[in-house]
């Protein structure tokens, strides 16, 4: 039989803080992770080719010699800035599940799947700079800009001798490095892995690149399912999570924050940037993750709603139509977008999202959207695509609940989802 699989430990880096308790804190208090381009300390480089009005989700003040000797200066040097960004969530997601040193754990059950969407394009940008002019290109240049070298350093640097994987489905990146590790740990090839993504994607180059594409709003805003919404805004970040064999994680007495009880990915097979207008590769990759679970027992979808006109309303009417909400009815189906708050961590997005998605089944309190004023409305939106759907705005609300679905959707078509079931100990004792 299939192992069941727990979530035992949270590590983020957010454009709202450093630290899963202080995101979260941030995150309900409505605190915006945003800063307008013009803010920044290099802003020139961004605004010879961006409007000034772009805003940006970046991880502020980022200095690693405050990891208390995480970090050795030949690291520094070696390791590019996703992979800091990674190596800082992991530690805390280690040490919140209370497995920081290699004593506690079989390192060779140990896994390590960590993903990005474009890793380092910093590293990239610079060294072409200096090819051009003729510069030596460092040895150091392809390892650093390999897609699997966040999950190739941890593994290093924690002694991680088991699995190890990198997924890069673009936005869906999170999401299915989390559900990749669900399943070796459900087939047996793993007792226990780090799971999740990291991305340090607010760059000039990136945003020029992301505004060619028009992906970006130039307002600076990002807004949920709101009529006004016009595109994401660029951000960064890292979210790794501690997933465990049920069992391994009881036999130590670990603190179990929820449970994985389901996992759906599907394409669209359609355009590489925009959804299916109905929403129908995002409708099937949830009922894939709902499998035999009754719609009726979710009590929220933290939405990937990344305040594009067309992904908004695609998603918007999948979840409809998975829960069956009808015109001119409150269902009781909570939906929210932390991206109002932290904008599109992109890769890192599904993980970071994840984790909100995790606290709130734990607090039993749904984050509301910021920014949302209007749902819906926006141009060629019906009136019935957002209906009978409870959107929180304005504040967070308190709910009790059993489970919570998670969406990420990518470009290239990639739509996935997770079901994390809250997690009772009084039930599991009783049964
Ligand atoms: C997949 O990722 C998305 C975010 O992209 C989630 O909302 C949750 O979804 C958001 C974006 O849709 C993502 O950023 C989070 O990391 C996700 N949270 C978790 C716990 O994964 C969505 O909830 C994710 N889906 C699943 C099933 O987890
Ligand atoms: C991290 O990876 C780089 C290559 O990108 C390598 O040079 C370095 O030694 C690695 N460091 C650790 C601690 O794994």
């Amino acid at each position: 039989m299939a192992a069941r699989v727990v979530v035992t430990g949270l590590g983020a880096l957010s454009p709202l803080e450093a630290g899963v308790q202080k995101s979260w804190t941030s995150l309900l208090a409505g605190k915006s992770g945003i800063t307008p381009i013009s803010q920044l300390p290099d802003a020139a480089s961004y605004t010879a080719h961006c409007p000034a009005t772009c805003g940006v989700g970046k991880v502020s003040n980022f200095s690693p010699e405050e990891y208390g000797g995480l970090f050795s200066t030949q690291d520094l040097r070696r390791m590019s800035l996703f992979t800091q960004y990674a190596t800082v969530a992991a530690r805390e997601a280690l040490e919140d599940a209370g497995l920081l040193h290699d004593r506690y754990y079989d390192k060779e059950k140990f896994g390590c799947v960590i993903g990005s969407g474009i890793a380092s394009i910093s590293d990239t940008f610079d060294t072409v700079g200096g090819f051009i002019q003729g510069k030596k290109v460092s040895p150091l240049f392809v390892p650093k800009i390999l897609n699997n070298m966040a999950a190739g350093n941890l593994s290093i640097k924690f002694g991680l001798q088991g699995v190890t994987h990198c997924v890069s489905t673009a936005c869906a990146t999170g999401n299915n490095s989390i559900g990749d590790a669900y399943n070796f740990i459900r087939l047996g090839y793993s007792d226990s892995c780090l799971a999740g993504a990291s991305e340090a994607s607010v760059h000039p180059l990136a945003l020029a690149g992301f505004l060619r594409a028009k992906s970006i709003t130039t307002a600076g805003i990002s807004r949920p399912f709101d009529s006004l919404r016009d595109g994401f805004v660029l951000a960064e970040g890292a979210g790794i999570l501690v997933l465990e064999n049920l069992e391994y994680a009881q036999r130590r007495g670990a603190r179990i924050y929820a449970e994985i009880v389901g996992y759906g990915v599907t394409s669209d097979a359609y355009h590489i940037t925009s959804p299916l207008e109905g929403g129908d590769g995002a409708r099937r990759a949830m009922q894939m993750a709902l499998g035999d679970h009754d719609p009726r027992s979710v009590g929220y979808v933290n939405a990937h709603a990344t305040s594009t006109i067309l992904g908004d309303r695609a998603e918007a009417r999948a979840i409809r139509d998975v829960f069956n909400a009808r015109n001119n009815r409150e269902s009781d189906i909570c939906v929210s977008s932390n991206k109002g708050a932290i904008g599109h961590l992109l890769g890192a997005a599904g993980a970071m999202e994840a984790i909100f998605t995790i606290k709130s089944l734990y607090h039993d309190t749904i984050p509301h959207t910021l920014n949302l004023n209007t749902v819906g409305g926006a141009k060629g939106d019906d009136e019935t695509d957002f209906q009978g759907l409870n959107f929180v705005r304005d504040k967070p609300i308190a709910r009790k609940m059993e489970y919570a679905l998670n969406n990420s959707f990518g470009f290239g078509g990639v739509n996935s989802a997770i079901l994390f079931k809250k997690w009772d100990e009084v039930e599991q004792v009783t049964k």
